[in-house]
């Protein structure tokens, strides 16, 4: 009866994203530009399932992953694991490691981006939807960001339209092993559409917001955006 209820919450509050978010997610730079319009997006290679050329402006595809860290990896073990999601939400909850993985598993092939030029292609990832997070807390009407903290003090903030992407997950599993501890294990979020400092490694608190705020390389003079076809990389 609860677990039903619960359920249909999530439903309904997941159909009524969808709804208010729809055509703000379609003029999006990375799903909106396009060769006819005003803003042509910029790369080479074939268009990719969201319609940009699949190597942005700018990047070199790898098939190595690089590290990149603020100098330090934290190692939480997976029984004192925790993601906070809370702000302006109606339905704030903290998921331990069990939660998590009870949430709807979702396997997606997606590229990552990074602002120093590398791209790697292609990366098979498991995870959860950030879409199906957002729908467990039913954001209240007036959210329009979030702030996403990592375990080691990182920080980056995202608007909802960019965040609530099916291609945006939080994922524990790449190349069909569990996420390494120095890329971000056990939880990262993945920004596929945006460069990939908008996903923070090592996840522990999702901060849903009435406005926007800077995160700490948004801060720093990376751009509030971040969007690859543009060339978007500081501000
Ligand atoms: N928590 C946390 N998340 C982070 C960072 C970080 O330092 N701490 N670096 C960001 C940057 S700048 C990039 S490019 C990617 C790098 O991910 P990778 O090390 O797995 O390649 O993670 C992003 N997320
Ligand atoms: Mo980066």
């Amino acid at each position: 009866m609860e677990t039903n209820d619960k359920l249909d919450r999530i439903v309904e509050a997941r159909m009524k994203l969808k709804r208010r978010f729809e055509d703000k997610i379609a003029q999006t730079p990375s799903v909106a530009d396009s060769l006819e319009g005003p803003f042509k997006p910029r790369g080479k290679g074939p268009a990719n399932r969201h319609g940009m050329p699949q190597v942005p402006i700018g990047q070199t595809v790898t098939t190595k992953w690089p590290v990149l860290d603020l100098g330090y990896q934290p190692n939480i073990p997976l029984d004192k694991w925790q993601l906070n999601i809370d702000g302006d939400v109606n339905h704030p909850v903290r998921l331990k490691w069990t939660d998590f993985m009870e949430l709807p598993q979702v396997e997606d092939t997606s590229d990552f981006h990074c602002v120093t030029t590398w791209s790697r292609l292609d990366v098979p990832w498991v995870g959860v939807r950030f879409m199906d997070l957002a729908a467990l807390v039913d954001p209240k009407g007036s959210a329009t960001h979030v702030m996403c903290y990592g375990y080691d003090g990182y920080s980056t903030n995202i608007s909802l339209e960019e965040a609530l992407k099916p291609d945006v997950l939080l994922v524990h599993t790449a190349d069909g092993q569990p996420l390494s501890l120095e890329h971000g294990g056990p939880v990262r979020m993945i920004t596929p559409q945006l460069y990939a400092w908008k996903g923070s490694k090592w996840i522990k608190r999702i901060e849903f917001m009435n406005g926007n705020r800077l995160g700490f390389w948004e801060e720093r003079g990376y751009s509030d955006t971040a969007y690859p076809w543009r060339n978007d990389r500081y501000s």
